[in-house]
């Protein structure tokens, strides 16, 4: 696994954030370091696919990056006829994807898609990942896409929403903040890795409240949602079909 030191220099400017080559090398690294329970969700997302799988039926995992949460269904799902689908519109990212899928062992059907989330037919769904994907989607284009995931799922279907979260309270949100902080620090990023960023994901990454979440999802049809994990502001949700 390849360190992440894209932001330990000072930068002369701090360009928005991509999903290019250079950020794909040291991605598992990256999102180990940042995203304070990712281990965990991730390895929970196999369980929840293990119960929640239906036979005959698609599980999708959306904005897959390197593929760390359609290999972890992969791992545990025994239903038959089940095939993942793993989607990023980043090609660094899809490749690498590609690959560690290739290497992998299980049997399993996984087709890997180069492509707009917004733009990938979703059927026959009994279970769909967005971990820590809705953050990047432009927020009014929210709505339409999980109306769209929610059509394509089927009854019984669960949706796996993770996210950042953002605080109505302006001292919860400083709170959090600087617990996510701590912990960035106490994964050895600098105070200035963390500023820069910080910087970069400013227009990129739009956190919403655990409010506006389980409202959208509910008004797009999803029966009930509950958060079954949160550290500091970061969450991840089951919102049940
Ligand atoms: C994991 N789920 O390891 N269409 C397709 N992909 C997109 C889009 C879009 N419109 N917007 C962003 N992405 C993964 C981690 S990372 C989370 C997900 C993070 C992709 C983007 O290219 C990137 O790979 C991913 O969403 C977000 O479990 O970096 O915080």
């Amino acid at each position: 696994m390849k360190h992440d030191s894209l932001y330990a220099n000072p930068h002369h400017k701090v360009d928005d954030f991509v999903f290019d080559e250079q950020v794909a090398t040291v991605f598992q690294d990256m999102i180990q370091r940042s995203v304070p329970g990712y281990k965990t969700i991730v390895s929970a997302i196999g369980l929840l696919a293990k119960q929640y799988a239906q036979d005959g039926s698609n599980c999708y995992d959306l904005g897959c990056s390197l593929g760390a949460s359609a290999l972890s269904m992969r791992h545990n799902i025994g239903q038959p006829c089940c095939k993942i689908i793993a989607v990023d519109n980043s090609e660094a990212m899809i490749e690498r994807c590609r690959n560690h899928i290739k290497e992998d062992s299980s049997s399993l059907p996984v087709e890997v898609i180069c492509g707009d989330i917004r733009d990938i037919a979703i059927d026959k769904a009994s279970v769909v990942v967005l971990n820590f994907t809705l953050q990047f989607i432009p927020v009014s284009d929210r709505e339409p896409f999980l109306a769209k995931i929610f059509q394509g799922m089927l009854p019984g279907g669960i949706l796996i929403l993770s996210e950042k979260l953002c605080f109505e309270d302006p001292r919860q949100q400083e709170l959090l903040t600087d617990l996510h902080h701590t912990f960035k620090r106490a994964q050895g990023y600098s105070d200035l890795e963390i500023s820069q960023k910080r910087s970069a994901l400013e227009t990129v990454l739009l956190p919403e409240t655990l409010e506006t979440h389980k409202r959208r999802l509910a008004s797009v049809g999803f029966s009930s949602s509950e958060v079954w994990f949160q550290q500091f502001n970061f969450a991840s949700l089951i919102a049940l079909k």
